[in-house]
């Protein structure tokens, strides 16, 4: 099959079925993203292993019946049974706070780039890889496809550019990988204990405990919010086609946003949240943040080409679901 023609997944199960019975190891499998995929794959009937040190993960949401090997993905010797013993192998664990790599760039090299190449070396099984649009920069064009320039701005984004670019230059004598683009994840379990949380996270909980809510500059900022359910979806149908075509998958050695292309100000977000809550809600409109990005917003038509993906939940049902 070309690069080019569209995958469309069964018809019977929505393209998931095929997960049973396969051995998958989830890096970051006690983290946000990570435990909501692998409950997902559980119930898809996949054996699930998760490796995550629980330096941001919790322990409590990995899904009974999952296998948790608790350690850091740069001790890979540890990790190479899993490794070799895996079908697929979803790679999410990461220093995932910006600040955290900032404050720390020789720690999250070892953890985010130099762990991540490790593995990805080391599979003889397909990897897919969580990327992220900080691999952008500030956009000069939007929405942003997967064609727009690379220009990272600190040591989060530039070590995910350099997994991304490797994956985006493997050939086909290689393992199986790609790379998904996540833009700002949002859903059920996000923590919004710190003020790096997703922003989404933290006006909920303050607006449902009638705490003040801080913007950091004039809220006109957009961002591309994608639902945690849409985001599995697209991690387990490329790792499907990954898993079943190998490196002949239009997956393989490709990177595809992770976004729904309808961005919404932080002004909005606040708008969209104060029509679940009783009072009124108090914001504070503050200084910008360092480097923030002024406008994100992906264009998700690569993904919604290649493998017929298109994000199910919208911003309002899921605002809606975390008041439930
Ligand atoms: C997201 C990712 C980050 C990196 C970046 C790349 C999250 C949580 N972070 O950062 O890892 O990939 O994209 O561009 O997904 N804000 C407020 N008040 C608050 C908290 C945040 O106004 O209490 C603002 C913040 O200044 C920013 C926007 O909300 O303008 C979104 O902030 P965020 O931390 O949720 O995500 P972002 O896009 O900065």
């Amino acid at each position: 099959m070309k690069k080019s023609e569209v995958l469309k997944p069964p018809s019977y199960c929505d393209g998931l079925m095929e997960w049973a019975g396969k051995h998958v190891l989830v890096t970051g499998g006690a983290g946000f993203i990570g435990s909501h995929l692998s409950a997902k794959l559980l119930s898809l009937g996949a054996s699930v292993t998760v490796v995550d040190d629980l330096s941001a993960g919790d322990m409590g949401r990995v899904p009974k019946g999952v296998e948790l090997i608790e350690g850091c993905i740069t001790d890979t010797s540890s990790l190479s049974d899993a490794i070799q013993g895996s079908d697929a192998i979803f790679h999410l664990a990461a220093i995932a706070s910006v600040p955290l790599c900032e404050a720390d760039p020789a720690w999250s090299d070892k953890v985010n780039l130099q762990a991540s190449l490790e593995i990805i070396s080391s599979a003889n099984c397909p990897v897919i890889f969580a990327s992220s649009a900080a691999i952008y920069g500030e956009p000069i064009e939007i929405p942003i496809a997967e064609n727009h320039p690379i220009s990272p701005v600190g040591y989060y984004g530039q070590q995910k550019a350099t997994i991304d670019a490797n994956i985006c230059s493997l050939d086909s004598q290689s393992t199986p990988a790609c790379a998904l683009r996540f833009f700002n994840v949002y859903g059920e379990g996000q923590d919004p204990s710190s003020q790096y949380s997703g922003v989404l996270s933290i006006f909920i909980d303050r607006a449902s405990t009638g705490r003040q809510i801080s913007i950091f500059g004039d809220g006109e900022q957009t961002r591309d919010f994608i639902h945690v359910s849409d985001v599995v979806q697209a991690l387990l149908l490329t790792g499907n086609s990954l898993v079943e075509s190998g490196v002949s998958s239009p997956a393989h050695a490709s990177a595809f946003n992770i976004c729904t292309g309808s961005p919404v100000t932080l002004n909005e977000v606040v708008s969209l949240i104060s029509a679940h809550v009783e009072e009124e809600i108090s914001v504070t409109y503050e200084d910008g943040r360092d480097g923030d990005i002024k406008h994100s917003s992906g264009d998700p038509t690569k993904l919604q080409s290649t493998f017929d993906w298109k994000p199910e939940t919208s911003l309002s049902d899921g605002i809606l679901s975390l008041f439930g």
